[in-house]
């Protein structure tokens, strides 16, 4: 039978555990003391380390051939109220101003649209990196990479190839939601499902690219599923070895189909710090976890770096996906705030590069900081 002594004998003995046990944990009503094991893993790891980074996020169109049931931010058809496309020669000018205040990263994601062929998202990042060389393109998750595999009919290796050559420097880890298929068929039953999403990413990662994966919790899904899909990652980052980093993403029920239809409601604080625990003790071969503030809140990205999250992304700039969804959170942290609520929480602030090559490591907290406001 699971037990808390067997769990924690493995965890400080380094050793991995199992499905079983994984399930086990999330039935525990103890979040304290599932946070307090995974912080054992995370200062093992990261020490009193938090990283974060400079980045402006980019959703170039919001039209998408898709309809995802968890969904705010796509529009279906050109004319539907606030459907926007911006062309690949618009987005320099949109981003300057981020790229003259210092951002380093420009984090790529978008709709599927449904009539612009792949040059359209290759011009993107044509365009970008031509203008600004030194900044690291992140884009499209393996949803988009099997779209535009679709749209060509090229494989997933000559797609990604086509972007390296265009740009792309790496992949974030959005299109995972919840692998399994009761869950899957439910929630966004046209997308990649778990075979094909793991398929992108393993390609990915033999052709030397870095990678994030999500898991999206808190809908329809039970915590098999969590677990189940937390499991299938550890397996293929055993395999291909590129993930850096996992970012467990909470629900928002706002302006959605599972929200209106199912009622489905917010997540809440205490499942948000369990998963994000759970999720550091279960992933023993990927090194970081993220605390997307903008997701949870600052204050609770804040707690959650004792819960297991060593990161916390970055400035962000502009968020849609989270604010189409009912975010109250703001859409933009400067670097002083960013370092504040690290430094806050007792952890020693280090701006990062996507592929977290440390840039600068800044005084640990000598003595306690009030939060500002
Ligand atoms: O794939 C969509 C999720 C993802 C909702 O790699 C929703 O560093 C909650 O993947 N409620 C995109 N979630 C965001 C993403 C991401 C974010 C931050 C950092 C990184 C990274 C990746 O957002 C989608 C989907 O899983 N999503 N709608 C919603 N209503
Ligand atoms: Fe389209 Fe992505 Fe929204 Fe699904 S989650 S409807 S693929 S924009």
């Amino acid at each position: 039978m699971t037990n808390w002594n067997d769990i924690t004998e493995k965890v400080h003995a380094g050793e991995r555990l199992s499905y079983d046990e994984g399930v086990w944990l999330f039935a525990q009503p103890d979040v304290i003391r599932i946070g307090k094991l995974a912080q054992t893993v995370r200062r093992r790891q990261h020490g009193n380390k938090v990283y974060f980074n400079k980045n402006r996020h980019i959703n170039p169109t919001n039209l998408c051939a898709y309809h995802c049931n968890f969904c705010s931010f796509a529009r279906f058809k050109p004319d539907s109220p606030g459907a926007y496309t911006h062309m690949p020669e618009e987005i320099p000018d949109m981003v300057r101003p981020a790229v003259e205040a210092g951002v380093r990263e420009f984090h790529i994601v978008g709709g599927l649209h449904p009539e612009l062929g792949f040059d359209y998202y290759v011009d993107i990042l044509k365009i970008l990196k031509r203008e600004f060389p030194h900044i690291h393109l992140k884009a499209f998750t393996a949803v988009e990479i099997d779209f535009f595999r679709e749209l060509t009919g090229m494989s997933h290796h000559e797609v990604l190839s086509t972007l390296i050559d265009a740009g792309l420097d790496s992949m974030p880890g959005g299109g995972a939601e919840i692998f399994h298929w009761d869950v899957r068929k439910k929630i966004c039953p046209e997308k990649a499902n778990q075979e094909v999403w793991m398929a992108v990413h393993d390609t990915a990662h033999r052709l030397g690219l870095k990678t994030n994966a999500t898991m999206l919790y808190g809908h329809i899904e039970q915590y098999e599923h969590r677990v189940h899909h937390l499991v299938a990652l550890r397996e293929q980052q055993d395999k291909s070895g590129g993930f850096q980093t996992f970012i467990p993403l909470a629900f928002h029920p706002e302006e959605n189909n599972l929200g209106r239809r199912l009622n489905r409601e917010w997540t809440t604080g205490i499942d948000d710090l369990k998963t994000l625990a759970i999720s550091r003790l279960m992933l023993d071969n990927i090194p970081h976890i993220k605390a997307y503030w903008v997701m949870l809140t600052p204050e609770l990205a804040q707690v959650a770096l004792s819960f297991g999250a060593n990161d916390m992304d970055g400035t962000i700039i502009e968020e849609k996906i989270y604010h189409d969804a009912g975010a109250r959170t703001s859409q933009e942290m400067t670097v002083s705030a960013l370092k504040k609520w690290i430094r806050a929480a007792g952890y020693q602030p280090v701006e990062r590069d996507t592929v977290y090559n440390e840039l600068e490591v800044f005084d640990a907290p000598t003595e306690y900081q009030p939060v500002m406001r």
